[in-house]
């Protein structure tokens, strides 16, 4: 017989973790499903190594426990992969929530029906569920992307992408090795693999721009000066723009510099490392063309310097806007070009062509290689949601519904579909903000919501369609004052071919999402239909 419960959540990410623990601490029924063997979401896949996060441990955490923030040491300044997929394993324990969770189970299917107002949950075991609300903490970043390389499956060496790195150890010492792909991934596992492979060759495609990430060994002092602070510092974050308290604020605009005050000041924040101060070094920096330019000819300059060879150093630099794209913090990464078993091959230049059973052939040479990395990225934000078949028994799916871009209320619901909800949806702050605070705004948005509705004796709420396009309205015309609107990153969809351009998180701030959050729960949900 099938399974009946109050909520059904898929994915056990930081998402899932918490928004079952929510549930079930308003004393509702709950059925979680994570398609991984464990707890950890992004973290459970992205075991590539050099993995590690560049948001600060401090603030790249949970932040409604006192206790769990208080308790927890991080060891260093960005933590690494399995630190943070430790920490998962561990709230999940403390909360109580794995239970509640089959793991090894991927989701398919959702089919609510409206005379029940049941949403009929189905999966790749066969295990299935009714519930009467669906939430989806899929994640942003968890639907990996591989280019259509004609000839892979005759490919002879091992294969493997970064957001499905195998559990058991991958030996790539002394071997031939391609990596495909120099975003935030790319640019962590290059240097690692640098060092092992007997030659590594890098194809790249946009050369990008990469900051120091500065990591090293928490400071005791400094970690003991944040946790007494905790409480206030989080309520900092909770109201700033990019969900980080950060001691590093938006200078002035450029234009109030002096060149020796812009230089000191882009120095100052290049030397610090990480990228949510690199991007602040001018509060118009993200706005304005001409300041772009300032701040992305001092990252060429520092590959200049740092890069030997002069002519791989024109092609590492780019060319498109710093910021626009996601920008990526290393360790190393430029340094990497100049040690003798590395080569650059520019794909932009040259197009690869296809795989072949010995390696990788552009329309200009043939690559013998015994494995090929694909660091390729993510069909973000929607692809997740879209690959599970999710309608309503009478009406149009949410594939259908997408078909154009996705149109969210708020990021929180969709309009048509019922009592389905996705956590750090399209349409929110999301990967532009710290996303773990992004995730609690939402999780507690979402739970506080329920137990209203359950008070009110109510259990359906649909987004309305006019607040909905107002939304996307707002959303877009937000983002279309900055200069990451135009670029072709995957903020908008341009990484996957023929998906639609769209911009897809929301610009308008972390603290300002939240404050309006607040204020439509406050205002009795206006924009939902409660009944
Ligand atoms: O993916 P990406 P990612 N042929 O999409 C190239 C988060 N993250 O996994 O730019 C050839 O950024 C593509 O080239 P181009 C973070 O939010 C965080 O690196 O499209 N090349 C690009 O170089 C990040 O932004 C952390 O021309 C192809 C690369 O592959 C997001 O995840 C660490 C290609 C993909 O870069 C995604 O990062 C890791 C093709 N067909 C990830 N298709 C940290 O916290 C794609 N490429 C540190």
């Amino acid at each position: 017989m099938t399974r009946r419960v109050d909520a059904v959540v898929v994915g056990a990410g930081f998402g899932g973790i918490y928004m079952l623990h929510k549930l079930l601490e308003a004393g509702m029924s709950v059925a979680g499903f994570e398609a991984g063997a464990d707890v950890g979401g992004t973290w459970f896949w992205n075991r590539y190594p050099g993995a590690r996060c560049d948001v600060e441990s401090l603030e790249y955490s949970y932040s409604f426990s006192s206790k769990l923030q208080q308790a927890w040491r991080w060891p260093e300044r960005y933590s690494s992969q399995p630190e943070i997929l430790r920490y998962a394993a561990h709230v999940a324990d403390e909360l109580a929530v794995r239970p509640h969770i089959a793991f090894s189970t991927r989701v398919t299917a959702a089919v609510y029906d409206e005379a029940a107002n049941t949403w009929t949950v189905e999966t790749d075991t066969g295990d299935s569920c009714e519930a009467t609300y669906l939430i989806m903490a899929t994640g942003c970043l968890s639907t990996p992307s591989r280019p259509k390389l004609p000839g892979l499956d005759r490919f002879s060496g091992k294969t493997l992408h970064t957001g499905e790195w195998p559990h058991e150890p991958v030996d790539l010492g002394g071997l031939r090795v391609g990596v495909i792909g120099t975003g935030s991934s790319g640019i962590q596992i290059i240097p690692e693999l640098a060092g092992k492979a007997r030659h590594l060759h890098v194809f790249q495609r946009t050369a990008n721009y990469c900051v120091p990430a500065r990591n090293e060994a928490m400071d005791p002092d400094y970690e003991a000066a944040i946790k007494a602070r905790y409480d206030e510092l989080r309520e900092i974050a909770r109201a700033s723009h990019g969900g980080v308290a950060g001691s590093l604020q938006p200078e002035r605009s450029a234009f109030e510099m002096t060149p020796q005050e812009r230089e000191a000041v882009l120095q100052a924040r290049w030397d610090a490392g990480g990228i949510g101060g690199f991007t602040k070094t001018f509060n118009n920096l993200l706005r304005d063309a001409e300041v772009n330019e300032i701040a992305s000819e001092f990252v060429r300059r520092k590959i200049r310097e740092i890069v030997k060879d002069p002519a791989v150093a024109a092609r590492l630099c780019p060319r498109y806007m710093i910021g626009t794209k996601r920008l990526c913090a290393g360790s190393g990464y430029f340094e990497t070009y100049n040690r003798d078993n590395v080569t650059l091959v520019d794909i932009a230049e040259h197009p690869l062509v296809e795989a072949t059973p010995a390696g990788l052939r552009t329309d200009a040479a043939e690559y013998a290689l015994d494995a090929i990395v694909f660091a390729t990225g993510f069909d973000a934000m929607t692809g997740s949601l879209a690959r599970i078949d999710i309608r309503t028994s009478s009406g149009v799916s949410l594939r259908e519904r997408w078909q154009d871009g996705p149109r969210t209320y708020m990021g929180l619901m969709t309009a048509g579909l019922p009592n389905f909800f996705h956590i750090t949806g399209p349409g929110s702050p999301s990967v532009l903000s710290n996303v773990i605070l992004s995730i609690e705004q939402h999780v507690e948005w979402i739970a506080d919501l329920l137990v209203h509705m359950r008070h009110a004796g109510m259990n359906r709420v649909e987004a309305d369609e006019d607040a909905q396009e107002r939304w996307v309205v707002h959303a877009d015309e937000v983002a279309k004052q900055t200069l990451l609107y135009n670029a072709s990153s995957w903020y908008t969809g341009a990484n996957i071919p023929g998906k639609p351009r769209v911009f897809m998180p929301y610009l308008g701030g972390h603290g300002n999402y939240r404050r309006r959050c607040d204020e439509v729960a406050r205002s009795g949900y206006p924009g939902f239909h409660l009944s």
